[in-house]
C-alpha cells in the first residue's frame, strides 16, 4: 500500500484502538502529521467506554502536543476514509464505526483479511516502527519534529518492555535513528504505573506457579499495562530457585507474554519462539524476551484448554523434549552420519577492507540479529539468499567461491546494513556486494534430527544453537567441529546426496 492511496481522500480519520496505549497514540500521531502536511482534513480519535487515564499517556499527549480526542460511539457515519492504527478495523479491541472506506496499519497477528488497504507486519515490535518506515519511504522529515520522534520512540519503548524484548532489525533502526527529547522519555517512564497496577503486580506474584523439577515459574497477571509483565518477570528471576519465568496476561485479542531466563541452557528468545510458535510471534534477547499469542488461533487449536495449563504443559514439554549436546564431549561416529554435498548456490560477497579502513568496528544488522565485526584485511562478508550474513577468511573464500558478477541483487525481507560504530553512519551492504558461486561443492556430513536438540559448539560454549525434529545437523567433512543446524525446509535447497 502507498500513502497516496489514502491521500486521495479529503477527509481522513485516524483511529487508535480503545484504551489506547503509547504505541497506538504515536502511530496515529505520525499519520496525522503526514496527512496534515498534505493539507488534508485529518482528525485523530479513539473510542470505547473509557477515556485515557494513565498518567504516562496523559503526560505524553500533553507534552508532545498530540491532538487526540475521545470520540464516543455513535451511529453517525464517518466521512472520507478511516484508518485504524495498532489494531484492525472490525477486530474486538476497537470500536467499529460505520464507514465506507477503511485502511489498516498494524503489527499484531492478522485477524481481518478483507480490507484492501491494509499493512500488517506481525514481526515488528511496534506499530510506530511501521509508521516510521512508511513516513521515511515517503520522505517525510521525521527528525525535524522532535515531538513526533519522541512519540514514535516511546511507542516502541513501551511495546517492547523498554527495548528489552526487541528483535526486528527495523525496530533497532528506528530506535537508533530517531532524534528524541530524552528527558521527556524519562518523565513518561517514571509515571508508568498507577497504584492500582502496583496492586495487580503484587496479587499476581502471590499466585505464582512454581515447577521445582525444572526451576521455572509462571505468573498470570490481571489485565494491566504490558510493562508490568516485564516488571514482574524481572523480579521473579531474582528469586532463588527460579531460573526461568513466563509472565503473561489476557488482552482482548490474545496473550501478551514476557519471558526471562538466567540459565545458559534456556535462551529467553528461543523459548519465546517455542511458546508462541503455532499461533503468534516472539523473540528478544538471550535473557529477556517477549511474545504474543493470538486468542483466535489459540482457541481454534485448544478450544477447552485454559491458559495456565497451556503454559505449564508447554514448559514441561520444552524441558523434556530437548537433548543437550556439548560438542567438546561429543564422540563423532562416522557411520551414523550421511554424506551430502553443497549444491551450487549464488551468494553475495563484500570485501570489507576495500569499503572501510582496517580496524573499524561495525555492526552488521540482519534479520537474524546484529553481528559485531572488526574490519580486517583478510576477511570477507558473505550474504545468503535470505539476507543472512557471515564472515569468512580470504583464503577460505578463494578455495570455496568464484566471483561471477560485479553486482548482487536479491529480494529480501530485510536487506542487511552496516553501521560504523564510531560515526553512526549506515550503508546498505548489498550495494557493495558482488555475486559469487560455490566451486566444487563442499562435502558434508548430515544427520536428520529425531528430536529437538541444543548444541553448545566448541567455539561458543555460552550460547547454544537449536534445532527441532526434522531439521538437520550439518558438519563439513574436513572440520567436524564446525557444526550448524539447517531448517528442514531449507536443507534440500542447499545440499544434495553425495554417493561415495
Ligand atoms: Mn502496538
Amino acid at each position: 500500500m502507498q500513502l497516496d492511496e489514502i491521500e486521495s481522500f479529503d477527509k481522513i480519520t485516524i483511529q487508535c484502538h480503545d484504551n489506547p496505549d503509547a504505541d497506538a497514540i504515536a502511530s496515529g500521531f505520525g499519520l496525522y502529521l503526514y496527512f496534515k502536511s498534505k493539507r488534508r482534513e485529518v482528525c485523530l480519535i479513539y473510542s470505547g467506554r473509557f477515556q485515557i487515564q494513565k498518567p504516562n499517556l496523559k503526560l505524553m499527549i500533553e507534552e508532545l502536543q498530540i491532538p487526540i480526542v475521545h470520540y464516543p460511539v455513535s451511529e453517525q457515519m464517518v466521512e472520507g476514509i478511516l484508518i485504524t492504527v495498532d489494531c484492525q478495523y472490525g477486530a474486538g479491541n476497537v470500536t467499529k464505526f460505520n464507514v465506507e472506506n477503511v485502511a489498516i496499519f498494524d503489527h499484531h497477528q492478522i485477524e481481518i483479511d478483507n480490507v484492501m488497504l491494509s499493512v500488517i507486519n506481525s514481526n515488528l515490535g511496534s506499530c510506530s516502527t511501521l509508521i516510521w518506515s512508511y513516513l521515511k519511504k515517503h520522505n517525510f522529515p521525521i527528525n525535524e519534529n522532535v515531538n513526533l520522534a519522541t512519540a514514535l520512540y516511546y511507542g516502541l519503548y513501551s511495546d517492547t518492555n523498554q527495548f528489552t524484548e526487541i528483535y526486528n532489525p527495523l525496530d533497532l533502526d528506528m530506535r537508533d535513528d530517531l532524534q528524541i527529547n530524552k528527558s521527556q522519555i524519562t518523565l513518561f517512564r517514571n509515571s508508568n504505573l498507577t497504584l492500582e497496577e502496583l496492586g495487580i503486580a503484587g496479587v499476581a506474584m502471590l499466585r505464582c506457579i512454581y515447577n521445582e523439577d525444572y526451576h521455572y515459574a509462571i505468573v498470570k497477571a490481571q489485565p494491566c499495562d504490558p510493562n508490568i509483565l516485564g516488571l514482574i518477570s524481572d523480579f521473579l528471576l531474582q528469586v532463588d530457585g527460579v531460573n526461568c519465568c513466563v509472565v503473561y496476561n489476557t488482552l482482548t485479542d490474545g496473550y501478551k507474554i514476557s519471558i526471562r531466563s538466567c540459565s545458559k541452557e534456556v535462551q529467553a528468545n528461543e523459548l519465546a519462539k517455542y511458546l508462541t510458535r503455532d499461533f503468534g510471534s516472539g523473540g528478544g534477547h538471550f535473557e529477556k524476551a517477549g511474545g504474543f499469542i493470538s486468542l483466535k488461533l489459540y482457541e481454534k487449536r485448544y478450544p477447552m484448554l485454559h491458559s495456565e495449563a497451556y503454559f505449564s504443559n508447554c514448559m514441561d514439554e520444552y524441558f523434556e523434549s530437548f537433548d543437550i549436546v556439548y560438542m567438546q564431549d561429543y564422540q563423532f561416529v562416522e557411520n551414523t552420519w550421511e554424506h551430502f554435498r553443497e549444491r551450487e548456490a549464488i551468494l553475495g560477497v563484500v570485501n570489507f577492507s576495500k569499503l572501510l579502513p582496517k580496524g573499524t568496528s561495525v555492526i552488521i544488522r540482519t534479520l537474524e540479529g546484529d553481528i559485531e565485526v572488526v574490519v580486517s584485511e583478510n576477511s570477507y562478508i558473505m550474504i545468503g539468499a535470505r539476507g543472512e550474513v557471515f564472515q569468512i577468511g580470504k583464503k577460505k573464500f578463494e578455495e570455496k567461491y568464484a566471483v561471477i558478477e560485479d553486482a548482487f541483487h536479491m529480494e529480501m525481507d530485510y536487506t542487511p546494513t552496516v553501521k560504523d560504530k564510531n560515526t553512526g553512519k549506515s550503508v546498505e551492504l548489498l550495494q557493495y556486494a558482488k555475486a559469487c558461486v560455490t566451486v566444487g561443492g563442499t562435502c558434508i556430513y548430515a544427520k536428520k534430527l529425531q528430536k529437538s536438540i541444543k548444541i553448545f559448539t566448541t567455539h561458543e560454549s555460552e550460547r547454544y544453537i537449536s534445532g527441532y525434529a526434522g531439521d538437520y545437523a550439518v558438519v563439513p567433512v574436513n572440520n567436524i567441529n564446525d557444526i550448524k543446524i539447517i531448517k528442514k525446509d531449507n536443507f534440500d535447497n542447499l545440499y544434495e546426496k553425495d554417493l561415495v
